[in-house]
């Protein structure tokens, strides 16, 4: 470790307690490991030390050639990307550009990416929060994965067998898509996701009230990625989750007030989760009675106060998570503003919608918990795990003991709280969304690092702590510090997850090309041609390593140029790339696959173009040359 000495003193300097304070927060993660409870000093002999911490590391540590059990999908926040992890060793294994523009792969450069996101580039950030798995039967199919970009309503879905995202869609006549869940049984047919924000409809100034505004909880067809419907809703929407029967679907609101001050939207002590009944909206949508907003063809149906399509049930207060628990029976919705969190009771939904009973007769516990409940994970054995933002903790607390609690039993429904660093936001226990939950490990995704890492200046890394909860208690296990800035993730069993080696040539993904290769009369897998067609040039060409198959082509000043590079090679493994100099362009190409670009001749003169990928021992020579005659 370098000294402090070594640190000018206008730099950062190490926390002075740095080693110490590491060596404390080991031991505490280790009494948990011998068995000690909770955060308790424990006492021991260095031997048993030594033993436990050798115990622990064997549980997460996957050796050099090892695989990993899970696959963990995270979301890269405003970094707009998805992230694949391998748990639990916490080892990056790739990344997913989706609403960023990525330099490597070429994601919003080249025309396959540009043919998901959108020719004109309007948007080139996004915020994608909350990556979630197609489900079969509440089962994780492997099939998608879906996420939302709150920065610019957009809800994308990611082929998981390429792990490329293949459609993006706007959602119309909202702001800000947040809350994002699938429709879990019979299968996800639906991709619901939230409206955050409340707007004047139409949005054109003319009305700006807020008491006129509202928002929508809206419905994606996940195979055609279409709007099937939107549901007009009071107050505002944050998180949502749908439940096992396929009927119905929840999502919280903090805002009831519809307050544009800080203080308004603490008035009330309690706003509400909202069900929305998937049945009685569809027949809505069926029958016709809806209506449509501005120039979208969406049916928009009213779920407002009064509505048979909903049901609101008051939840203190600025709720925030909305967990399904993987047994079926429960919606939690988070306190936030209150230290409790509210389980209401799947199966007495059909008598709320009929009439027979009153929203909070739906509530069976209000467990307290703690400062600032944000988020609640399951382990399949009738615990829950709820992050503790305030108190920078995780609560573990049983469910079926907060019930029988909030029913005037004298039972103690906490198992352990355990410290975490720091402010935690999302937590996602293994396989936690679907039937399968099997209760083995706990992401908690810290909001602050603090003091965990070596300074990197002003703007710190998150912290991704790995917990091991297959037993009774909670152990700490792994420290990870991520990028901007994963909100949520979701962890998979690798055997879920079917993925390609190489590219099929009959792929959908560069569809477009083939397409446009056959009315060329060209062979992408054995052509090297330059055709011609007005301004626009069309030049085709075949990579195997290390060569291009063609090394130079010529093109006039101002011509379009589309470049399209076919990789021929089968091993797995080999990918090219295609990069012309000083032209802002470059782009993957793995075996098998066809990718093109697009850019303007716009100098006359030598360009070279190179291999960006390292594919051969001769990767270097991988070259040639674009000759721009003068106009
Ligand atoms: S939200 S920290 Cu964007 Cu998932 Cu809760
Ligand atoms: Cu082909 Cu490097
Ligand atoms: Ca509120």
């Amino acid at each position: 470790m370098k000294k402090r000495d070594d640190l000018t003193k206008d730099t950062q300097a190490l926390p002075e307690s740095g080693q110490s304070r590491r060596r404390f927060m080991g031991a505490a993660a280790l009494a948990g490991v011998a068995g000690a409870t909770g955060l308790g000093a424990a006492v021991m002999s260095r031997e048993s030390f030594a033993a436990a911490a050798e115990e622990a590391r064997n549980k997460y540590v996957v050796h050099p050639g090892e695989l990993d059990e899970y696959y963990g999908f995270w979301s890269g926040g405003h970094s707009g990307e998805v992230r694949v992890l391998g748990i639990p060793s916490m080892r990056e294994l790739m990344r997913i550009p989706v609403f960023n523009v990525d330099s490597a792969t070429g994601w919003g450069i080249s025309n396959e990416s540009k043919d998901v996101l959108g020719h004109d580039n309007t948007h080139l950030n996004g915020d994608s929060h909350h990556p979630h798995i197609s489900m079969t039967d509440g089962r994780y199919d492997g099939k998608y994965l879906f996420i939302n970009d709150k920065a610019n309503t957009r809800v994308a879905r990611i082929r998981l067998d390429i792990m490329k995202c293949d459609k993006i869609t706007a959602i119309p006549n909202v702001q800000a898509i947040h809350g994002l869940r699938l429709q879990k049984v019979p299968k996800t047919k639906y991709v619901f996701c939230n409206g955050e924000y409340v707007i004047p409809h139409p949005n054109d100034g003319s009305d700006t009230s807020l008491e006129n505004s509202y928002t929508m909880f809206n419905a994606v067809d996940a195979e055609t990625m279409e709007v099937a419907f939107q549901v007009i809703v009071d107050g505002n929407l944050d998180n949502t989750d749908a439940d096992y029967t396929g009927k119905y679907a929840c999502a919280t609101c903090y805002n009831s007030e519809k307050a544009l001050d800080l203080a308004g939207t603490m008035r009330n002590d309690r706003d509400w989760a909202v069900v929305f009944n998937i049945e009685r909206i569809e027949k809505a949508v069926r029958d016709g009675n809806y209506k449509t907003l501005g120039d979208s063809k969406v049916p928009v149906v009213d779920g407002r106060a009064g509505s048979d399509l909903t049901r609101y049930i008051p939840v203190p207060k600025n709720p925030h998570g909305l967990n399904t628990s993987p047994d079926g029976k429960y919606f939690i919705a988070n306190g936030k503003l209150s230290p409790t969190v509210t389980i209401i009771s799947i199966e007495k939904l059909d008598d709320l919608f009929d009439g027979a009973i009153e929203p909070r007769d739906t509530v069976v516990g209000e467990p307290e918990l703690g400062l600032g409940p944000l988020h609640t994970t399951y382990d399949g054995r009738g615990n829950a795990y709820t992050t503790l933002f305030i108190d920078s903790q995780v609560c573990k607390w049983n469910i079926a003991d907060a019930i029988r609690h909030y029913n005037g039993e004298d039972v103690n429904y906490i198992r352990q709280k355990l410290d975490v660093h720091y402010q935690p936001g999302h937590n996602h226990a293994s396989l936690t969304e679907s039937r399968d939950a099997d209760g083995k490990w706990l992401v908690v995704l810290s909001k602050f690092s603090k003091d965990r890492f070596l300074p990197v200046g002003p703007l710190h890394a998150e912290n991704d702590q790995l917990i091991d909860i297959s037993g009774e208690e909670m152990k700490l296990v792994h420290d990870g510090p991520a990028f901007a800035e994963p909100h949520d993730c979701i962890l998979v069993r690798r055997d879920q997850i079917k993925t390609r080696k190489i590219y099929d040539r009959d792929d959908p993904f560069f569809a477009s090309a083939v397409e446009q290769a056959k009315k060329d009369g060209v062979t992408l897998e054995a052509d090297n041609k330059v055709i011609r067609d007005g301004n626009k040039v069309r030049v085709y060409m075949t990579s195997i390593a290390p060569q291009y198959g063609m090394t130079e082509f010529k093109v006039k000043q101002g011509d379009e140029v589309t470049v399209y590079v076919t990789n021929l090679d089968t091993i797995e493994d080999v990918t090219h790339g295609f990069c012309m100099v000083n032209h802002g362009v470059s782009m993957e190409v793995s075996p098998q696959q066809t990718a093109s670009v697009t850019f303007k001749a716009d100098r006359p003169g030598v360009h070279w173009y190179y291999c960006n990928w390292f594919c051969h021992a001769l990767h270097m020579e991988m070259r040639g040359r674009m000759i721009v005659e003068k106009a």
